[in-house]
Order: structure tokens, then sequence, then C-alpha cells
């Protein structure tokens, strides 16, 4: 594939999920375009056309005719067809499967345990303090399975950055902005996490990680805020 067509990026602008895939893009130089969805018109046609999910992401590229939606699917999508090179993952196995396996942490444990910690201390209408709390401490419990590993290797996977540490920046980046978390006690505090806090300061000095996180400068709370109009 020489000259590779625009992809659409299907996204709300300042929301974790499309952020990663931007973030994807922008590593393996893929030229895309954004489609933006307002919120109050994701869960009807002509989106859902596009996925009968209603959410964001979801790309369509025109060089393969492909139309896709679930953040995963589609990095896993975009890494078979567009690095194969092997910029930022691995084809071989272990390798493979153990990107896979930290893509599936990602989009099954950080990401929805993020946003319902999110969603219940910001947008439910009445205070749950179990559930509040619950996800609170599932934050906290992902940012330690990642911590713990970290101590002993420099990158989840292998020894490069792989799609599997690029998919945990969005929503770790959202965490200093989850003002609420501090009244469990700071979490970073006296050097805690300090290999995942290493970490991920060297993701986000990258300049594709820079540039795909740009439009979120308001990431989850931004998006919250729109779910709450
Ligand atoms: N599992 C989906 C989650 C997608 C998702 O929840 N996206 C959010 C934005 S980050 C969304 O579209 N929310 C709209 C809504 O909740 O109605 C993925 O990984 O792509």
């Amino acid at each position: 594939m020489s000259i590779i067509k625009p992809l659409t990026l299907f996204s709300h602008g300042d929301t974790p999920n499309p952020t990663k895939v931007a973030i994807i893009l922008k590593e393996l130089s893929i030229p895309y375009k954004v489609a933006m969805i307002e919120w109050d018109n994701l869960h009807k046609e002509p989106f859902t056309n596009v996925t009968p999910n209603g959410r964001v992401p979801a790309i369509d590229d025109p060089n393969t005719g492909i139309t896709l939606w679930e953040s995963g699917a589609i990095i896993q999508y975009l890494i078979d067809t567009y690095d194969k090179e092997g910029k930022i993952s691995y084809s071989s196995s272990p390798e493979r499967y153990q990107q896979a396996q930290w893509l599936f942490f990602q989009t099954s444990g950080q990401g929805p345990y993020y946003g319902q910690a999110v969603w219940f201390h910001k947008h439910h209408p009445e205070r749950l303090p179990t559930a509040e709390e619950r996800y609170v401490r599932e934050v906290e419990r992902v940012i330690g399975v990642l911590d713990s590993w970290l101590q002993q290797h420099d990158y989840l996977v292998g020894d490069k950055v792989t799609y599997a540490d690029l998919s945990f920046i969005p929503y770790a980046a959202a965490v200093p902005r989850m003002d609420f978390l501090n009244q469990y006690g700071k979490i970073f505090e006296g050097g805690k996490y300090a290999a995942y806090q290493a970490w991920l300061e060297k993701l986000l000095a990258r300049d594709s990680v820079k540039k795909g996180i740009e439009p979120t400068a308001e990431l989850i709370e931004g998006a919250a805020n729109k779910i709450a109009k």
C-alpha cells in the first residue's frame, strides 16, 4: 500500500477511547480526518449505521473498505494492516498474545472502571458511597497491577513501546483531573507507584502521543459534562 488514503476517525473530540486510536494513527503516520459526532447524535441515524453501539470511536478505511468500532478491535486492525515493520508491535509469539492480553485488560479493566468512577461521583442522580468507593478502589487496583509489572520491566511487552503501552495513556492521563480521588487519600503520595509514574511520563513525552492527545484537553471531564447536559 504505497499511498494511503486518509481514514475517517469518528470521534467526539475530547473523550479517551477515540484518543487511544488517534495516538496509534499518529504513531504509524497514517493520514486521517476526524468526523465529530455531537453527543446528541451518537445514538441515532446516520451514526448508528456506522456502529449500532452508538459510541465512539469508529473508523472507516477507504484503503480496504472496512468500517470498524470498538477501540481494541480498531487498534488490532491498524496494527495488522499498517504496522508490518513492527514499529509499535511484535508479530511473533509470545509477545503478539501478550500485547492482546494488556489491550484486553485496558478495554475491560481500565476504561470501564475509570468511567464508572467518574459517573458515580459526578453524574449519578443519587449518592451511592459503596459504588463510588468500589470504582475508586478499582482505579487504584489497575494502577497497582501496572506498577507491579513495571517494577520489573521497562515496558508492558518486550523491550520497546508497543500499542499495549499506548492504549493506557488517555485514561491514565485523566487521573490528575479526577479531583474526587483526593477524598480517598492521594494515590501517588510518598512515591507510591513510582515505576508506573516513570513509565507514564516516558510515554507522554512521545511526539505522537502529544499530537494524538491534543484534542482531549478536557478528556473524561469534558465527556461527562456533555452527558450531563
Ligand atoms: N468499549 C468501547 C467504549 C466506547 C465508549 O464508551 N466511548 C465513549 C466515549 S470515550 C462514548 O462514545 N460514550 C457515549 C455514550 O456513553 O453514550 C470502546 O473501547 O470503543
